[in-house]
């Protein structure tokens, strides 16, 4: 019987839990703690006032959002606004690290990684996306090297934008299988898109995928930038878009079933790709960009298809190839390696080795 560990989990500083600024990191964060309380671990969750979540006890700190690292990209320099959430998260954190055996940092930010040697409990961190800036490239460097192993990615992909890729941690990821309904066939053809609507998302390849196949667009999640929505409308007038919102795991799922496929453009070495293991989970298969860790995940010809990266044409021609894909085996790989038992089990061996070696 493994020993059980008492953990706290410290959420992204960009947004209240729940709230979907926090993007993939907030469901990344809710099923690690599910997948660490099913093996009898106790699990504490410290982020934004406001946040909710129905996981664990959940305790909320006061302060000003983090600026949030897309906007910091290829900087060398940290920003930190006055009376800032991320500072207020983490002084809370060292009253009460006693409590606990081991801290697990969601942010994506200098400060946790800083501070990983100076406190007297081992800290774990979650590097949600590929690298940056400078600024936080180094800080990871430097980490990895003074506390090994604390710091893990989704992807081998991911890993590689770090100059330190090789001492990070791959951890792959896992969501609640037992949330998700699978759906063998789609009542209508449609395609889907999920993600922050934020230019690096490239949602606007999606939106001309849908304007030449003439297959409807469900587009799921927060409307970050307002006007790079507005401009996909106004360039793509024939697209028949349907925007459904920032939805729960529920419902996302739900309506997710129902697409043909899901379309994953992103403009950036995407770091996962939650969406993509969602919608296998529905038997939906993924066309992608050939980007980050999604190289990992789509199995080409298989459960989706992977093409060139910003090649809207080779995301029509996928779409046409759609019939080539058995739904039910997107369904199986996900149960294979993707379920929270797979990765909670790899979650626990991470924390035992970083809390076994760990030398006050
Ligand atoms: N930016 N500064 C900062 N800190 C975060 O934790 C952060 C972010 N931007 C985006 C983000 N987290 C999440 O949306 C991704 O980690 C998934």
């Amino acid at each position: 019987m493994n020993k059980k560990y008492r953990l706290l989990f410290l959420s992204t500083p960009v947004g209240a839990l729940g709230s979907g600024i926090g993007g993939g990191v907030e469901l990344t964060l809710q099923n690690a703690a599910k997948a660490l309380m099913a093996k009898g671990h106790e699990v504490e969750i410290v982020a934004p006032e406001g946040s909710v979540t129905n996981v664990t006890k959940l305790t909320p700190i006061a302060g000003n959002s983090q600026v949030s690292a897309q906007t910091q990209v290829g900087t060398d320099m940290v920003v930190l606004p006055q009376d800032s959430v991320l500072e207020n998260m983490w002084s809370y954190a060292r009253e009460v690290q006693d409590q606990f055996d081991l801290l697990f940092n969601f942010a994506y930010d200098w400060l946790p990684l800083y501070l990983t040697p100076f406190f007297h409990r081992p800290i774990a961190h979650w590097i949600s996306m590929s690298s940056l800036s400078p600024v936080i490239d180094a800080m990871v460097s430097k980490t990895v090297k003074l506390c090994p192993q604390a710091i893990a990615v989704n992807t081998r992909a991911c890993a590689n934008t770090f100059s330190d890729g090789d001492r990070l941690m791959i951890m792959g990821k896992g969501i609640d299988v037992t949330q998700y309904n699978f759906v063998a066939k789609p009542e209508q053809p449609s395609l889907a898109w999920v993600g922050r609507i934020s230019p690096e998302k490239g949602l606007e390849d999606a939106a001309e995928t849908a304007q030449a196949t003439g297959l409807p667009l469900r587009v799921f999640g927060l409307i970050q930038d307002q006007a790079y929505w507005q401009q996909i409308q106004t360039d793509f007038p024939k697209a028949e878009i349907h925007y459904e919102g920032f939805l729960s795991t529920h419902e996302l799922q739900q309506k997710l079933g129902q697409s043909s496929a899901l379309l994953m453009t992103p403009r950036w070495i995407e770091a996962f790709g939650n969406a993509a293991i969602e919608a296998f989970a529905c038997g939906v298969p993924v066309i992608s960009y050939r980007s980050g860790g999604l190289t990992e995940i789509v199995r080409h010809g298989k459960t989706g298809f992977l093409v060139d990266m910003g090649s809207v044409a080779g995301l029509i021609k996928a779409v046409s190839q759609l019939d080539q894909i058995d739904r039910l085996v997107c369904r199986q790989q996900l149960e294979a390696e993707y379920s929270l038992e797979v990765w909670g089990d790899r979650l626990e061996k991470w924390f035992e080795q970083l809390i076994t070696n760990y030398k006050i």
